[in-house]
């Protein structure tokens, strides 16, 4: 078998998709996996590498996607690669809290000098965004001794318990899984596009409805956390209007309120900063990370100021696989690749050249209201033309436009509350060249409308 790195950096497709075998793998599956979940991409993987993944009949696959934001580092970057090999053959486990080993604490000092802000920061990790969630709800519950946790419209934060409660959106997430935990209370979410109010005040206007809320409905004395995705992930990337994340910060520190920035879907140089909230200026009381942290293997992670990190007792934390040697032994080959290859700045640049391919496509189908988001993570709206208020919804349109991509060989995803909009996470390391072919099917795409 060729190695990984030997896969050319170029969409080639040798069978329909689905082929032969991954149809049959696919029959497997319908047989042995459980009903409940999903499939987004009907090719059955064997290897990848930066943004082509290759399936089990051959076809190579442009990779808009990084298993939801997770390998922005590339497929199979070599420093992951090479630090998870030699942290296995050393040792696979122990359980940090009964035995130590040195790579968590390295994680956890990366964490704790990358996330935004200069103050004395501590970190603990876990396996999950959801559970990097949960374990930030329980903190701030125990630092503030209060109840209440304030989230907002289109949010999602994972599949727990407690993280469905803190859901928007109940297809396919929530349903018939209730009853969920309680004291949480959802605030409206500065939607410019679907905004009722007027646009020039709407940061204000936000700002004023959701701190009238806290104050009637909840109280702000009981208010543990305010918790937010800088921009909104499976929301639709949603990317809140300017000053928006200050002035909810502020209002959260005046308050005694710890504002908990969820960058688990933004983290790792996504959005062209290493924190999407680093856009502007904001410095969260705590910050929680998954996906990107590791490159491709399980771990998550949540930093905060350390008098909160440490009002909890000690053995109040934990879990057995949390921070495993060789996902943490992965996430520092991954911060690493960052650093050393200014993915910071592939970001920026990719937000140029896809934002502008996108914008062209605006410009020619009007069924896109909107080209938003920051840096490589960017999505577009669709809609139905004429509609009532010109925007109207249209997912059968998204998944009309996404049959044709996977057809040919672009794996794209799609997200938002009302299933139209498609998301754009490329690997950081995509050349303009996958990036202007995929543009260039996603056209395609479109014009089958
Ligand atoms: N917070 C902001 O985006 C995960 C969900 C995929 P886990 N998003 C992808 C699916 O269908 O389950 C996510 C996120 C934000 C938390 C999470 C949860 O992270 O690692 O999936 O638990």
């Amino acid at each position: 078998m060729t190695t990984t790195t030997e896969i050319t950096q170029e969409r080639r497709l040798v069978t329909a998709i689905p082929g032969p075998k991954s149809t049959q793998a696919l029959q497997r599956r319908a047989e042995a996996v459980s009903g409940g979940l999903g499939l987004t991409f009907p090719a059955v993987i064997e290897r990848t590498h930066d943004a082509i993944m290759v399936d089990i009949d051959g076809n190579q696959i442009i990779d808009m996607g990084s298993g939801i934001g997770v390998t922005n580092v590339g497929n199979t970057a070599s420093r992951v690669v090479e630090n998870v090999i030699e942290q296995a053959q050393a040792f696979t486990h122990t359980c940090f809290t009964v035995a130590p080993y040195i790579n968590y604490i390295e994680v956890c000092e990366a964490l704790n000098r990358l996330t935004p802000g200069t103050h004395k920061k501590k970190s603990m990790l876990a396996n999950s965004g959801a559970e990097a969630v949960e374990n930030a709800i329980k903190i701030a519950r125990h630092y503030t001794k209060r109840p209440a946790v304030v989230v907002f419209e289109h949010a999602y934060h994972g599949r727990t318990n407690l993280t469905m409660a803190l859901n928007s959106k109940n297809m396919p997430y929530n349903d018939g899984f209730g009853p969920f935990a309680p004291a949480v209370y959802r605030m409206p979410l500065p939607y410019e596009l679907r905004w009722i109010g007027p646009k020039e005040s709407i940061t204000e206007d936000a700002l004023e409805m959701i701190t009238q809320k806290i104050e009637k409905e909840i109280g702000a004395k009981n208010v543990a956390a305010i918790l937010i995705e800088p921009i909104q992930g499976e929301g639709g990337f949603i990317t809140p209007p300017k000053g928006f994340l200050p002035g909810l910060c502020e209002y959260a520190t005046k308050n005694g309120i710890v504002f908990i920035a969820d960058e688990v879907q933004t983290g790792f140089a996504r959005t062209g900063n290493m924190f999407a909230m680093e856009h502007e200026g904001v410095v969260p009381d705590m910050v929680t990370t998954a996906k990107g942290l590791g490159g491709g293997l399980p771990i998550a992670g949540v930093t905060a100021r350390a008098e909160i990190m440490d009002s909890v007792h000690a053995g109040g934390l934990g879990g057995t696989f949390g921070g495993n040697p060789v996902s943490c032994a992965a996430a520092l080959g991954a911060i690493a690749t960052i650093e050393e290859e200014g993915l910071i700045a592939r970001a920026q640049h990719i937000g140029q050249v896809l934002g502008d391919g996108l914008r062209a496509l605006q410009a020619k189908y009007p069924v896109i209201a909107e080209v938003r988001g920051r840096g490589a993570m960017l999505a577009i709206e669709v809609v139905i033309p004429g509609s009532k208020g010109g925007i109207e919804p249209d997912a059968a349109a998204v998944a009309k436009v996404l049959k044709h991509c996977t057809e040919n060989g672009v794996f794209i995803l799609s997200a938002g509350t009302y299933g139209n909009v498609i998301r754009f996470l490329p690997p950081l390391v995509i050349s303009d060249a996958l990036i202007a072919d995929a543009l260039a099917v996603l056209d395609a795409g479109f014009a089958t409308l």
